[in-house]
Formats: structure tokens, C-alpha cells, sequence
């Protein structure tokens, strides 16, 4: 509920905000369009937008507003609330000892909504002002076969974009038209910035950009081959889906926002520095620039986000809504310790400047916030997009040098029962939120070793008989009914 004091956040009103929420300290009229970014939801705006105001505000370089983008009509609801508020929105931390700080961020110049006016789009991603487009397109975004890594040229939206250079519907085919134009006037490309959850999302970008440009203009592929950069990069950032909760509690503090983006204080961005355009120096404001991610990269998914997924489906089939209500129940503490120290550290290379022990424990302690609530329905959401990404390469290297994948093996058990029946033990439904759910639905209920051999999503991994053994183990028992809190103490000793 909104109190009738709040102030609708707005240019205008960003003085008589009141003076427990920050502002930007710097003028936002004179903020120009120095990034495009693709994909604007929640965690763009908690990471890169937040990083991007911070850098404004304390270089005074106003040449790095980012001008959002939105490739799908889902975008709408973003871009109106953003449009309504001259695209300010407020960003709020929550501490786990119940503290909060506010602060609104004023990095976005625009959003744009590809779908009313695709030429436009095209025209913005050809300003001479735009020197960075980066992207939070979500893992399965990339149209990338996950058992071949090979382009999906089929997919019916690529097959439209080639048609249709100038009127695209996917994202490649936006980048090409943009990085086409840039050339066509003499202008340098863009360095494009992948900023999803996999491991080596700049070569997977590239890879992909490059197939698909192939497609229509093998020249272009190679002009673009040899003079765009594609950065990896490891963003790390929790961000829970907003709530009508936080709405109504900001509306209380003072400020009537229609979408506010509320995360944890922690927030981590390490860039391999390789840009062929100018780059912001983002590591005044605390990201890092290194020459190589892939260790940052291969710690943060195999650790955090991996451990997401197994809170998420183990958790879901034991009833538990959120992530620190996991964190509160000690199967699951255990399980996530024993899950990093014997399945994942082992798989892990040395990482400059981190102690992995330290970095597992700081990843308890933010899981275990209770107020961030982040629900397990956005954990499994896209769960065959994750798995391949977060929780597969570590069994396969346990596999290969005969480590432990109990739990890696479990998790997926649970994921098959979550698929074939989709509900928790008790019996209470689970909605399956996943682009292939009829295709998982429909491999499970063949039963447990044909969910296995979805080989798009789980590759040759049904091939390991070890590997087999330990999951249908797994299944079975859950099917006698056996809960998931006593197979996970057994699995933690
Ligand atoms: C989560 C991530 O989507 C997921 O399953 O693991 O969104 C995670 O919260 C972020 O990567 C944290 O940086």
C-alpha cells in the first residue's frame, strides 16, 4: 500500500526525495548514451547500472549513460515503468542484520523497445556516442546446442533475421545491423560485453555472432572476427525477483517507484581487458580488469550458482520456498559445505587474490540473508539452461578424474521427480517456469533413464554407468518416499 506522502520518482522530484534515499550526485541532464544494453531486468540494474552511476558520480565522466533495450514484447511492462519515471529507479540493499540503504541510480538515458521501432534500435547501437553494448540475454539466450556448443541456425526467429536484416527479432541479428551500419560510416565497433552466467560468455558470444553472421555475409563474419572484442566477464550479484512487498516499503519510506530493484550489498564484476573501443574505468568503482576470467568465472558458477540449483530443486521437492529458509534448515547447510569442499573445490584452478575456503564461506553467509528471500521459483526457473552450464562440467570432471558427484548425481534425481510429477513430496504443485518444460516433462514421464538422455541438455553423461548407478539410486528412493532431508544427511557425512 502506498502511503500518500510517497513521491513519484522522477527528475522533478529528485530533490524532495527524502534524504534517507542517495541521489546521483552529479547532473543528469548532461548524462550521453556511451553503452547499449541488451536485456534490462533486475540484475542489470543492480550490477552494471549500479556500477555505471557509481563511476559517474565519481569521475564526473557523464560519456557512460546506458541506453536500455528490450528485444521482447515481456519487455513492455519494464519499459513503461522506466518511462514513467524519466528511466530513474531506486536500488535497495538489504544487509542480513536488517539494515537497508537506498539509492537511486540515474545511469539509464532511455529504453527502448525493439519491437515498436527495430530502425531505431539499429540507429542507437550506430551513435557514434555508443562505445559499449553489453547484454544480460540469460544463459539459453545464446541459441548455443549446449551438447554440440554449435549455433542453432534452425530456430525460426534466425531464419526470420536473415530475411529480414533490417527489421531483426533476435539479438544477433540486432548486433549485426548495428556493427553493419558503424562500418558502412567509417565508424570502430562497439566492444561487446556478454555479462550472463557462462563460462566464457565473451568467446561464446563471439562464436555465436560470428555463426550467425556467416549465414548472411561470410566477409562481414570475418571483418567482425578480427575487429570486434568480445570480453569475458564473471558479474556476481544476488537479486531476488521485486516484490509488491518492496514496492509498498519503499512507498513508506518516501518514494512512490513502480519498479524498484532491491539485492544483497555484495557485488563483484571481473572484466578481461580487451576492449576495441574506449572502456569506462569501471575499476575506480570496484570491478576488476584482469587478463584472464575464466578461473573468477569457473569458481563463481561452480560454486554460487551451482549451489543455487541444488538448493533450488532439492529444497523445492522438500516444500522450502526460499534460499535462506534452506540456509536455516542444517541438511541443507550441510549439504551445500560438503557439496563445495568435496565436489567443487577439487575441480577448481588457483584464483589470484581469492582463498576458496574464505569464498565458500562468504557464500554461506549471503545465502543465509534472510532478508533478500529469494524465491527457489526463480532459482529453477530455466533450470535447462543452468544445469548444463552450472552443475554438469563439475560431475564430468569428477567423473574423469574419479572424484565425488553424489550430490551433483542427487540433484538431478530430484530434478527428474520435480519433472515427472511436478510437485514437492508432500504433494503441494510446482510449476515448471523453463522454456524445454514439455520436453522435460515428457523425458521424465518416460521414466528416469530417458530424462537422462536428453542429450541436449544432459550430453553423453547417461553414458557413465558410475554416474547412472548413483542417480537412479537417488530416484528410487525418493520414489519409495524416503524425504529429501534424510537421503541429503546421508549424502553430507
Ligand atoms: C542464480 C543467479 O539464476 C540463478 O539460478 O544462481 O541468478 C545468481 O543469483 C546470480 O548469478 C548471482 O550473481
Amino acid at each position: 500500500m502506498q502511503t500518500s506522502t510517497a513521491k513519484k520518482l522522477s527528475r522533478q522530484t529528485l530533490s524532495q526525495l527524502p534524504t534517507t534515499i542517495a541521489k546521483p550526485d552529479y547532473a543528469i541532464e548532461k548524462v550521453e548514451t556511451g553503452i547499449v544494453h541488451i536485456g534490462v531486468g533486475g540484475f542489470h540494474r543492480a550490477h552494471q547500472a549500479m556500477y555505471t552511476d557509481a563511476f559517474m558520480a565519481q569521475t564526473g565522466d557523464l560519456s557512460w549513460g546506458i541506453c536500455g533495450v528490450g528485444l521482447r514484447e515481456g519487455d513492455r511492462r519494464m519499459q513503461e515503468a522506466l518511462a514513467s519515471q524519466d528511466h530513474l529507479f531506486t536500488l535497495v540493499e538489504k544487509h542480513a542484520d536488517g539494515e537497508r540503504s537506498a539509492r537511486v541510480i540515474g545511469a539509464l538515458t532511455n529504453f527502448m523497445l525493439a519491437v515498436d521501432n527495430p530502425k531505431a534500435v539499429i540507429e542507437q547501437l550506430a551513435s557514434p556516442s555508443v562505445k559499449l553494448v553489453s547484454l544480460t540475454i540469460t544463459e539459453g539466450g545464446y541459441n548455443m546446442d549446449p551438447s554440440t556448443g554449435e549455433f542453432q541456425s534452425e530456430d525460426a526467429a534466425v531464419q526470420h533475421d536473415l530475411k529480414n536484416p533490417e527489421t531483426p527479432k533476435q539479438v544477433f541479428g540486432y548486433l549485426m545491423a548495428g556493427l553493419k551500419l558503424r562500418q558502412e560510416r567509417g565508424l570502430a565497433p562497439f566492444t561487446l560485453l556478454s555479462c550472463d552466467n557462462i563460462q566464457h560468455n565473451g568467446s561464446v558470444l563471439k562464436k555465436m555472432l560470428c555463426a550467425y553472421i556467416e549465414l548472411a555475409d561470410k566477409e562481414f563474419a570475418q571483418w567482425v572476427t578480427e575487429n570486434v572484442a568480445f570480453p569475458n566477464s564473471m558479474v556476481d550479484r544476488i537479486t531476488p525477483t521485486t516484490t509488491t512487498d518492496d514496492i509498498a516499503q519503499l512507498a513508506e519510506c518516501g518514494v512512490d517507484d513502480a519498479w524498484p530493484v532491491v539485492c544483497e550489498p555484495f557485488a563483484q564484476w571481473i572484466i578481461e581487458d580487451s576492449f576495441c573501443h574506449d572502456k569506462p574505468a569501471l575499476d575506480k568503482v570496484g570491478a576488476q580488469f584482469v587478463q584472464d576470467v575464466a578461473p573468477y568465472e569457473k569458481l563463481k558458477l561452480r560454486m554460487l550458482n551451482a549451489s543455487h540449483s541444488i538448493l533450488g530443486l532439492c529444497g523445492s521437492l522438500a516444500g522450502v520456498q526460499t534460499i535462506h529458509e534452506c540456509m536455516q534448515l542444517d541438511e541443507f547447510y550441510h549439504l551445500l559445505t560438503v557439496f563445495m569442499e568435496s565436489e567443487v573445490a577439487p575441480t577448481l584452478d588457483p584464483v589470484a587474490g581469492i582463498d576458496i575456503k574464505e569464498y565458500q564461506q562468504i557464500l554461506l553467509k549471503r545465502f543465509a540473508n534472510p532478508n533478500i528471500k529469494d524465491t527457489l521459483t526463480r532459482i529453477c526457473s530455466q533450470s535447462s539452461a543452468k544445469i548444463p552450464v552450472f552443475l554438469l562440467p563439475t560431475i564430468l570432471d569428477n567423473l574423469k578424474h574419479t572424484g565425488r558427484y553424489h550430490i551433483g548425481a542427487f540433484t538431478i534425481a530430484c530434478w527428474y521427480y520435480y519433472s515427472a510429477r511436478g510437485c514437492t513430496q508432500a504433494g503441494e504443485p510446482l510449476h515448471i517456469d523453463d522454456s524445454l518444460a514439455t520436453e522435460l516433462k515428457a523425458g521424465a514421464q518416460r521414466g528416469p533413464e530417458a530424462f537422462l538422455k536428453l542429450t541436449h541438455i544432459f550430453g553423453n553423461l547417461s553414458q557413465f554407468s558410475e554416474f547412472n548407478h548413483v542417480y537412479i539410486d537417488g530416484v528410487n528412493r525418493l520414489q519409495r518416499g524416503e524425504s529429501v532431508q534424510s537421503i541429503i544427511t546421508e549424502l553430507s557425512c
